[in-house]
């Protein structure tokens, strides 16, 4: 198949700390997600697609600068807190090229529908990073219905302008995505595309379903609500995501629009406290395969034959160059991308092409980089070695059995790491918990 010539409009779907296994099509254990799975069968579902990194922040710089994170300041804080409020350095500087800057550039309408967490104006903010349009929150986490923050602010917006709407967060950000797509939709069948971020908070804590207004009040003061939450309201809080992504996709069909727009979905970062990772360890801030292996589906009838399955390794980044090279965009000279673009992989053009990844965190002194089958992680000082393809799961450790592969890939790590800036002194990790509110694994 080829490319259409008509330049595809691209709607790049977030979810916010999903898991690898919390969908149906990636073996999740109930029907929570009809939608994206049926997008999964009529596209492609990436099995080794990676976040570049465990938790938001970081993972968010690379998505819109389709860099690694770790060039940017901003992305050294493990994540972004809203104690950066007011701060000129933590946050994406406004002369960076990005994502939607580029499209907008080259004359893509943009918006972004959702989260940003990318620090926050007059500094920082959507609108100065090539955004038309931003509706949402500007932090990393804010209750579902009042839409404050962990410090109890308020946090939507419209633009800069702070906006009070009444209404279920999920369900307001894909009013929003319809209403967009709707409104973009003469320009679009006149030739004229779209670029929409659709960032979900869903489904990051608090543990609140569109049911559950009155847990607003009994959570405001620790949104992190160590005391609530279960499984069955978790998997609600991505069935109400997946039935926006339905009405989005909807509107796409009733305009005429579904067969030449890229629609790409993923999660931030693994899993949070109640995701299911399995058959993967670890979760959210770990640089096992849980913290960082997560969904990646790509819809695109005018390009993407249907039902097609793919063991290409990718990172966050590579997702924005193909979205770049989709659009036919090239990077600005003095930022060249470290993403690599798959849009051959996306065509069918060719097979899998070899694709170092590499990640590293100031939580726990974690490195990890995985070269073909094979896996090297650091965590609190101790090396490990992982043959991913026989061992998912990351128990079988070769490291004292073939000492010269690990010393092989721990160069290559060594190596990549020289080529960025170091952890800053003053970088921060922040925990929402620990072990004396939960028993640890
Ligand atoms: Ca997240």
């Amino acid at each position: 198949m080829s490319v259409s010539s008509q330049r595809p409009n691209i709607i790049f779907i977030v979810a916010d700390d999903l898991g690898y296994a919390d969908l149906g099509c990636y073996g999740g254990r109930e029907p929570v997600s009809p939608v994206l799975d049926s997008l999964a069968a009529q596209g492609l579902r990436f099995t080794q697609g990676y976040s570049n990194s465990p938790v938001c922040s970081p993972t968010r710089f690379a998505m819109i600068t389709a860099r690694y994170q770790y060039r940017l300041r901003g992305a050294a804080e493990e994540p972004i807190n809203s104690k950066s409020r007011g701060s000129t350095t933590l946050g994406l500087p406004t002369e960076h090229p990005t994502l939607p800057s580029l499209l907008k550039a080259s004359g893509y309408n943009t918006a972004l529908i959702g989260k940003w967490h990318l620090g926050y104006p007059p500094a920082f903010g959507p609108l100065r990073s090539g955004y038309d349009e931003f509706f949402g929150p500007m932090s990393g986490g804010v209750d579902y219905f009042t839409h404050c923050d962990s410090r109890g602010t308020h946090d939507l917006w419209f633009g800069e302008e702070e906006h009070q709407q009444e209404g279920y967060l999920t369900d307001l950000l894909s009013d929003r995505a319809v209403d967009w797509v709707n409104r973009m939709a003469p320009a679009a069948q006149a030739g004229q595309p779209f670029f929409l971020s659709l960032h979900y908070t869903a489904p990051h804590w608090p543990w609140e379903t569109r049911d559950d207004e009155a847990l607003a009040q009994e959570v405001k003061d620790n949104l992190f609500h160590l005391h609530g939450g279960n499984i069955h309201t978790y998997r609600r809080m991505i069935h109400h995501m997946d039935e926006g992504i339905g009405r989005v996709m909807a509107a796409l069909r009733a305009q005429g629009l579904a067969d030449n727009t890229l629609v790409v979905f993923t999660s931030d970062n693994g899993g949070e406290r109640f995701s299911d990772n399995w058959p993967l360890v670890g979760g959210k801030m770990d640089l096992t395969e849980g913290g960082i292996r997560v969904p990646w589906i790509a819809h695109w009838p005018a390009a993407i034959a249907p039902g097609r399955v793919s063991d290409q390794h990718c990172l966050t980044m590579d997702w924005s160059a193909t979205m770049l090279a989709a659009a036919g965009v090239a990077a600005h000279p003095d930022y060249p991308l470290d993403g690599v673009s798959l849009l051959p992989v996306l065509q069918g053009e060719g097979g899998e092409f070899a694709r170092p990844m590499f990640w590293r965190m100031n939580h726990r002194g974690q490195r990890a980089a995985r070269l073909g089958d094979w896996k090297y992680l650091r965590v609190d000082g101790h090396d490990y070695l992982f043959n991913i393809p026989a061992d998912e799961r990351e128990r079988a450790n070769h490291a004292s059995r073939q000492p010269e592969r690990l010393a092989e890939l721990r160069t290559a790590w060594e190596a990549w790491e020289a080529t960025m800036p170091a952890i800053p002194e003053d970088a921060t990790v922040s925990l929402g918990y620990g072990a004396k509110d939960m028993p640890q694994r």
